[in-house]
């Protein structure tokens, strides 16, 4: 019989929190709320072939109700429980041109930036899909929230995470101490520890890449597919392509065995697709404290100060080595 200790993600906080006896607990509640939502959406990412809520957006059903995407419901979810946690000013979201602010919330600390729902093109396919969230403390506590506190660069984040509703739910997140994951037992209902201390490998022998716009690629980062794909016995090549077009279930599994995962600038979109706030800066988190890298193929991507709230940038990221070879190439080009 297994002998490791069950720990929950509750008990994993409590114990963390118990090390900084100055912390007074208010991460540890949007932390609560975060993990109830995970489990909502869980829920009805889990029953959505059932129900039919996997329609467009403004359909209507036989009740004359509107039905909902999932990641709509996703969305509500979250802003519903930071509502509820009292310790969040506002949300930025993915699915929500403005800014969310949370009632009641005006002397809270914490400020959430999310992707309610990531993978939208995977959810009627039955593909891995997840959440991503981001938090940040606003700058200066005593004075109304600004668009600079909103606006800070990917090192100032306080925590950040992913939940991935793969063949088993999974919370994965970092405080600035290290990347641990926790799995979903459905039978308690609890996310238990099951990842500890998660580390990258420095060289992997994986790359995540929509190839289909490789044409459209700059130079350097052709040159690196090809050398992907080249054949080096010493150096395992060819690598093995995988790309599910779901950013989470990429670089979940990037993170556990090794690998990259690129979405570069392209001529019709030179920033790339993914957004800075709720996408690239909470990875880039996670793959530093896992040992690895990330960049926009410019700069540490969280080094990046942003401007506005959905902005878009390149990302190189995963297993330091790789990154450092296609940086190396792209820059040779330059
Ligand atoms: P989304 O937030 O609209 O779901 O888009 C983000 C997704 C990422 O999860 C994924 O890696 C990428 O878009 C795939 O884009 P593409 O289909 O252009 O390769
Ligand atoms: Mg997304």
């Amino acid at each position: 019989m297994n002998q490791n200790p069950l720990i929950t993600l509750n008990q994993f906080i409590a114990d963390e929190q118990s090390k900084f006896p100055k912390v007074n607990g208010n991460l540890s509640s949007i932390f609560r709320n975060l993990q109830l939502a995970a489990k909502m959406i869980n829920r009805d990412v889990r029953k959505a072939g059932l129900v039919d809520i996997l329609g467009n957006f403004g359909e209507t059903n036989v009740q004359g109700e509107e039905q909902k995407k999932l990641d709509v419901i996703s969305n509500e979810i979250f802003m519903r429980l930071m509502d509820l946690s009292g310790n969040c000013v506002c949300v930025v979201s993915e699915e929500d041109e403005d800014i969310h602010w949370c009632p009641g919330g005006e002397n809270a600390k914490y400020i959430l930036a999310i992707d309610p729902l990531d993978g939208s093109s995977n959810i009627d396919v039955n593909a891995s899909i997840g959440s991503i969230f981001s938090i940040y403390k606003r700058l200066s506590p005593d004075k109304p929230v600004t668009k600079e506190d909103i606006l800070q660069a990917g090192i100032h984040q306080v925590a950040a995470g992913y939940i991935i509703y793969g063949t088993a739910t999974m919370f994965v997140y970092t405080t600035g101490n290290g990347v641990f994951g926790f799995t979903l037992d459905d039978s308690i209902q609890e996310f238990c520890l099951s990842h500890p201390n998660i580390m990258i490998p420095e060289m992997g022998s994986i790359f995540s890449v929509n190839e289909g716009n490789l044409k459209e690629f700059p130079a350097g980062v052709q040159a690196y597919v090809d050398y992907c794909k080249g054949n080096d016995k010493a150096e395992k090549r060819p690598y093995s392509a995988r790309y599910i077009g779901s950013l989470i279930a990429d670089f979940h599994r990037n993170l556990l065995k090794g690998g990259i995962y690129m979405y570069p600038p392209t001529e019709k979109a030179p920033n790339g697709k993914l957004r800075l706030l709720y996408e690239c800066n909470p990875m880039s988190f996670l793959v530093e404290q896992a040992g690895g890298k990330s960049h926009t193929g410019k700069h540490r991507v969280m080094e990046v100060t942003p401007e506005q709230f959905h902005q878009r940038v390149p990302i190189f990221i995963g297993s330091s080595r790789m990154v450092d070879q296609v940086l190396d190439m792209m820059n040779k080009d330059a």
